[in-house]
């Protein structure tokens, strides 16, 4: 006679389960979840690396690098390069969009799993494959890619120019892969958020964060489709010697260009909108407030997706675009900051009379506020395309896309890791170590990249490693202020051992936690920490909105969403 298994006996047949099975093949969300965050802060780690390198070549032109060694001029390209590449397509994706959209979705809409759970397994593996090719990719001959991240031809089409008759393929392969890996995770999410909630979730009852990963991944599949055409076409004219991309050839290398940046520009929303639907998350349980006007909050991040497609060309003032062109994508690209700008204010609204907490999650999500809004600020003067003339490609532009993705990719992150990390493991972070972490970030990187802005505005030009042999594009008396950011980004480095010392201290001795330690008001509060396989002991009804935090008569200030009354 067979019984349904009761959850003590699913238990006893997982711990039979091996390592393998377990941590490396399995198909829990969850699992696959953590998979791409460890593998996007080692790869974060990596990235890091390379710009303490060529940070220290440009401080100290032409010296020894400790723990490097001599930077040559190629090998500075391809430090640069796949810094960039890295940063974006192996650090900042992976963990926001796959990391914590597996993590979180199924738990926060009240399922057991993904909807293609082994899909979902084979998009991390193809997403590891592409990583461990971007990594030979650095060693084989000619040493790695060093086209810049953008991989603009003639200089990435042929080998004869960038030197890296190896290099320059694995890159884009490696890329090539990680966008199918993102492809079907992209699918996989925004189908179980169709069709896998728990009763009485509908569609006003979902976290922001759970919609805002879901936009981005909609945003992503639209937009890489045209860009993998042309990853094609450009494999294509470094092996085959076919010429797309050569004007001598009747090709046209600005065609590449508007490929790449009809994805790259969106891309830069598929980051910032599961980043800014984070911080929504935590401020509101921080402030213990109601998150301030949730539909406008969805509609601004629908209008951006939106909005993202159509404003590539800012990024081809100077590429001798029609000058009228150049006006109309000046219009789209301040319209853009409309959207952006109501976000932030409804989040600024929010914390407005909140009771706040200063944790670590919510310092983060603060921190995110600020700094990221020096970054949209200072993106207006590259948006419009008569300041964009004088500023393309000098450090200004350096400083500003890094005041927008490092909010992005580490801030958020950080805030993401802080606040999620009891569900994850049970246990808390300490708290000291974390405001020593937070403040030791938050200080040098200030100092690494105001200076910036500063050497940028007065001239200095961008992907260049040694102003020795470039005196024309450097501004020798601003030398002190590159020797200052290289410094803060020595003490920022030190600072991430305190980070890694927390997380994996707290994994085994952190105070151990129960199931809803911030009292927050989501489902995947409701599931054991760790949830089991299949996440909740019974499914859960939702009954209301995500964020009633203070709800006048009520005795306690939050009123979770499976609770009935
Ligand atoms: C650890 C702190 C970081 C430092 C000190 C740093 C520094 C730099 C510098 C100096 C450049 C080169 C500028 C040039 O020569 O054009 C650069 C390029 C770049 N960085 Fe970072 N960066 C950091 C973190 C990040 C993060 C977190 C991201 C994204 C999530 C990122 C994305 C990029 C991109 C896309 C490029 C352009 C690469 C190219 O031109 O091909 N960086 N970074
Ligand atoms: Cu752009």
């Amino acid at each position: 006679m067979s019984m349904p298994a009761t959850a003590h006996e699913v238990t006893a047949v997982h711990a039979l389960e091996s390592v393998w099975s377990r941590y490396v093949f399995s198909t829990d969300h969850k699992v696959i979840g953590l998979q791409y965050l460890f593998t996007g802060m080692a790869m974060a780690l990596l990235g890091g690396f390379m710009a303490y390198v060529f940070r220290m070549q440009l401080a100290f032109p032409d010296q020894v690098v400790p723990l490097y060694g001599l930077v040559t001029a190629r090998e500075y390209n391809a430090l640069v390069t796949n810094h960039g590449s890295i940063m974006i397509f192996w650090v900042a994706m992976p963990v926001l969009i796959a990391g914590f959209g597996n993590f979180l979705i199924p738990l926060m809409i009240g399922c057991d799993d993904m909807v293609f759970p082994r899909l979902n397994r084979l998009s991390y593996q193809i997403f590891f494959v592409s990583a461990v090719i971007i990594l030979i990719s650095l060693v084989v001959p000619g040493g790695g890619f060093g086209g810049a991240w953008t991989a603009y031809p003639p200089l990435s089409a042929s080998a004869q120019y960038n030197h890296t008759p190896w290099g320059a393929p694995l890159w884009l392969l490696a890329v090539a892969l990680e966008f199918v890996a993102f492809l079907l995770g992209g699918i996989n999410f925004t189908v179980t958020v169709m069709n896998a909630r728990a009763p009485g979730m509908t569609a006003m009852r979902i976290p922001i964060v759970v919609w805002m990963i879901v936009i981005a991944s909609l945003v992503f599949m639209a937009s890489v489709g045209p860009l993998v055409a042309g990853a094609v076409m450009l494999l294509l004219d470094q092996t085959v010697g076919t010429r797309f991309y050569d004007p001598t050839a009747g090709g046209d290398p600005l065609l590449w260009q508007h490929l790449f940046w009809f994805f790259g520009h969106p891309e830069v929303y598929v980051v910032l909108l599961p980043a800014t639907g984070i911080v929504a998350e935590i401020i509101t349980v921080f402030a213990r407030k109601k998150l301030f006007a949730y539909k406008t909050i969805l509609g601004t991040s629908i209008a951006t997706g939106i909005i993202s497609f159509f404003v590539w060309a800012h990024h081809q003032f100077v590429a001798g675009i029609d000058p009228r062109m150049a006006h109309l994508f000046t219009i789209t690209t301040l319209l853009i900051s409309i959207p952006i700008a109501e976000m932030l204010f409804a989040f600024i609204a929010t914390l407005y009379g909140g009771s706040i907490e200063l944790a670590t999650p919510m310092l983060w999500a603060l921190a995110f506020i600020a700094e990221f809004l020096i970054g949209g600020v200072t993106g207006i003067f590259l948006g419009a395309n008569a300041t964009d003339i004088y500023l393309h490609d000098t450090y200004f532009v350096v400083a500003h896309f890094h005041y927008t993705f490092f909010p992005i990719g580490i801030i958020a992150t950080f805030a993401a890791v802080t606040y999620w990390f009891p569900k994850m493991f049970g246990r808390r972070m300490n708290e000291t170590l974390g405001k020593l972490h937070f403040w030791g970030t938050i200080i040098p990187f200030n100092l690494i990249f105001i200076p910036l802005f500063l050497t940028g505005a007065a001239g200095q030009h961008r992907r260049i490693y040694s102003y020795e042999n470039f005196p024309q594009l450097s501004t020798p008396w601003l030398n002190q202020l590159a020797v200052l950011a290289t410094l803060a980004l020595i003490v920022m480095f030190v600072f991430q051992a305190v980070f890694l010392v927390n997380f994996f201290w707290s994994m085994r001795r952190g105070e151990k936690v129960g199931a809803n330690p911030w009292n927050a008001n989501t489902l995947e509060w409701s599931a054991p920490s760790p949830p089991p396989h299949g996440n909740f002991a019974a499914m859960p009804t939702v009954y209301r909105g995500p964020y009633e935090y203070g709800v006048p008569d009520r005795e306690l200030d939050y009123w979770p969403q499976h609770v009935a009354s």
